[in-house]
């Protein structure tokens, strides 16, 4: 099996109180779990059961595979390897360093970390739906906010994530209920700022 969950190395109490144990014990061990499995069994048999070495490769070229895999590697694919990019960018306790590159670059393009701070929210809060939204690096260098809908994701596109967003319902319902503005600004709180640095320089 080529196509994985990635192995989490924290606790799920570890985002509390921002996000609660529960909802990252079922995120990880049911909807995670279940876009694998999923991925997996409609691949099963094919040709792109082994085709690629791994999920990233996959979703790059999902596009060329033929059409009744298309939507399932979509789907679950997409669900793959978006939790599998949330959860090894998540932490709680980190800064974005004001003299880092992606801090430079943010103030450079978006005037402030503030400004950009306050459009991340804003197109997050607008996911219409289920979805994700991202901060983005394009080819050029530059940098974006953009959302997705259902699992789609910035692999399909060629943008390199930084961090991301999922406002799936199931990300936060439980601690949050309907209140998904609150949710998107305690979540500046669990983004591992070290990493979203690493995913800029890359
Ligand atoms: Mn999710």
């Amino acid at each position: 099996m080529n196509y994985k969950r990635i192995e989490i190395s924290f606790k799920y109490k570890d985002f509390e109180p921002y996000i609660d144990e529960e909802t990252m014990k079922t995120h990880y061990e049911k909807h995670h779990l279940g876009y694998e499995t999923k991925l997996n069994e409609a691949l099963k048999g094919t040709a792109v059961e082994n085709k690629y070495s791994n999920i990233e490769e996959l979703m790059k070229n999902y596009q060329n595979e033929s059409r009744d895999l298309v939507v399932p590697i979509r789907e679950f694919g997409g669900g793959l390897i978006n939790h599998n990019f949330l959860f090894t960018n998540m932490k709680v306790g980190t800064k974005l360093n004001k003299d880092s590159e992606l801090s430079k670059k943010i103030d450079e393009e978006f005037g402030s970390f503030e400004k950009f701070w306050k459009e991340f929210e804003s197109v997050a809060l607008k996911v219409f739906g289920s979805g994700w939204a991202w901060l983005v690096k394009r080819e050029d260098g530059s940098l974006k906010v953009i959302k997705t809908f259902n699992q789609d994701n910035p692999w399909f596109l060629g943008l390199e994530p930084i961090f991301g967003i999922d406002v799936w319902e199931h990300a936060y319902y439980l601690k949050y209920k309907s209140a998904r503005a609150e949710y998107i600004k305690n979540f500046y709180n669990v983004i591992d700022w070290d990493k979203a640095e690493k995913n800029y320089l890359k």
